[in-house]
């Protein structure tokens, strides 16, 4: 299973869990079949939503204790889907349609986690779409976000499923040029992903490095870019001052540049993705979103809420920081386990 709509025919390959330290990283390669890798992800897709998916399941095994849905059961599963972080609007409209046909009638634990999987998936359907990056080249794509989303990481993970699992030429352009460790980190990233690394000292203008790495993809024949970006949202026009210029930059080369803005966004802040999106939406065109730290965080719900909110793409999603642990997102693996069904 790729991230994304590949290019090639790709072989079958998944990567084994490995801790950032270990290099090289190709030995760690091992083949095996579509089925095992699917059913293996579930599995680990649950025990990464496994906080979000307790705290949702048992609210549901303790508001069932009436046999009959009945208006306070409803209040109940409102109140439930809100703490879970699906947030107000979008539970309430969760709520409405499952009481519509099922009032008054018997009512089991099991009916509700199966009604409210099918719900969600149907809220997620429309915003799953696999990031797509093949169609020019090189293929840009800038990743924004907040700091400490999970950018740097992210850009690390893509590149070496791209590059290593499926064979295609990868460029990573360092524009966070704020902080030496962002770099650094960076670099440690392009190693294990046997990808080139596009840099300048530290405090060069962002929008010299997507120029110059533009430039240098192009002329070695990269089939794609992923330029890197500070997140320091505590200085709002800083930023937006940032982005505008990389875009502007990039722009005065080809129009059509860059042609996927990726927003990533962190699961453990919750409804506060929902700010991040809306403050990146008006400096940005955003093209699609990766969803980090999926694992360990108990508002899972949040990817719902999202969905529901801003209709954008979803393209992966993060459960943990090995260089396997970021997938491609489905609608209903991700209902299912968010609910606690098998
Ligand atoms: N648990 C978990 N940690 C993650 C995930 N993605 C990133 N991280 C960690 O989050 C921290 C910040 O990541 P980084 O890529 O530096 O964020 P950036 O500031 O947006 O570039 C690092 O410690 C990463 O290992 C994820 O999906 N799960
Ligand atoms: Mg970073």
């Amino acid at each position: 299973m790729a991230f994304w709509h590949k290019k090639k025919d790709g072989n079958k390959q998944e990567l084994q869990e490995q801790k950032p330290e270990d290099s090289p990283v190709v030995e760690n390669i091992v083949s095996t079949s579509e089925e095992k890798e699917s059913s293996g992800w579930i599995s680990r897709l649950g025990q990464g939503l496994s906080k979000s998916s307790v705290r949702l399941g048992q609210g549901i095994t303790d508001l069932v204790t009436k046999k009959k849905l009945d208006q306070e059961m409803l209040d109940e599963l409102e109140d439930l889907l809100i703490t879970a972080d699906l947030g107000p609007k979008t539970a309430a409209r969760i709520v409405a349609e499952f009481g519509r046909d099922r009032f008054g009638k018997d009512i089991s634990e099991e009916d509700i986690k199966r009604a409210l999987a099918t719900q969600i998936t149907a809220i997620l359907e429309p915003v799953t779409q696999p990031a797509a990056f093949h169609g020019q080249q090189p293929f840009v794509v800038l990743v924004c976000g907040v700091n400490g989303v999970g950018k740097t990481t992210t850009i690390g993970k893509m590149a070496y499923d791209l590059h290593v699992t499926q064979k295609r030429s990868v460029m990573i352009a360092a524009g966070d040029t704020f902080r030496a460790a962002a770099v650094e980190q960076l670099e440690i990233w392009a190693q294990r992903a046997d990808c080139p690394l596009v840099k300048k000292e530290l405090g060069a203008d962002a929008a010299a490095v997507a120029y110059e790495s533009y430039e240098k993809a192009k002329k070695d024949g990269a089939e794609i870019l992923f330029i890197d970006t500070a997140g320091r949202l505590h200085n709002k026009a800083n930023l937006m001052a940032e982005l505008e210029k990389i875009i502007r930059v990039l722009k005065k080369q080809d129009e059509n540049l860059p042609h996927a803005v990726l927003l990533v966004l962190d699961a453990t802040t919750g409804q506060n993705a929902h700010e991040q999106v809306r403050i990146f939406k008006d400096m940005v065109n955003i093209t699609g979103l990766i969803v980090t730290k999926l694992d360990g965080s108990a508002k899972g719900g949040v990817v719902v809420s999202l969905a529901d909110t801003f209709g954008l793409p979803i393209h992966m999603i993060g459960v943990g920081e090995k260089i396997g642990d970021l997938r491609p997102f489905n609608a209903q693996d991700f209902a299912k386990s968010l609910v606690g069904l098998p």
